[in-house]
């Protein structure tokens, strides 16, 4: 059953693509079928700008769990890939953020879906409007792609063309 649930994978630590991949494949094995991933892009820090360009990737995936109990699933993989405690919008190796759970609006102190930085941060709104430009986001009745177009955040997003190893 597809759900269409959106996350954004983030890390700026250790080796950035192994840490997503392995990311992925344990969303995969413990939280939900990966049903689309996007490219890779490096990104420019947003928040705090002393530290490492990020990787960024969003992908779709179709889940029985909950908002809450995915929350729970995600939060036990970063700990498995080694995320550590860190400062605000601080360096991370793994950061598995929810973007959209379908239509579901959430306001909880620990947990908000949509995800409310989604329409000012370029770094998530590019990768995915690769593979979701016409989902609608559910509070602010515009598509993806509107979102991006009117998003003013000016930090560079670049395509990532991995290296063969
Ligand atoms: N995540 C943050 C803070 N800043 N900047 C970029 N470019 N990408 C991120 O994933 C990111 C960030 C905290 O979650
Ligand atoms: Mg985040
Ligand atoms: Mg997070």
């Amino acid at each position: 059953m597809r759900n269409e649930i959106y996350l954004l994978l983030g890390s700026n630590l250790d080796d950035r693509e192994k840490n997503l991949l392995l990311a992925i494949k344990k969303i995969n094995e413990q939280a939900g079928n990966v049903l689309s991933v996007s490219s890779l892009y490096i990104t420019q820090p947003w928040g705090v700008s002393d530290q490492p360009e990020f990787l960024n990737q969003v992908i779709e995936i179709e889940s029985d769990y909950s908002a809450r109990q995915l929350l729970q699933k995600l939060l036990l993989i970063e700990l498995e890939i080694g995320r550590k405690k860190t400062t605000r919008w601080g360096p991370r190796k793994i950061d598995i953020d929810i973007l959209f759970y379908g239509n579901t609006i959430l306001a909880e102190r620990d947990l908000a879906i949509p995800h409310p930085g989604i329409t000012d941060r370029r770094f998530t709104l590019v990768p995915l409007c690769e593979i979701a430009s016409k989902f609608m986001h559910p509070q602010l009745n515009k598509k993806c792609e509107q979102l991006l177009r009117e998003c003013t955040d000016l930090l560079q997003v670049k395509l990532y063309v991995p290296t063969d190893s």
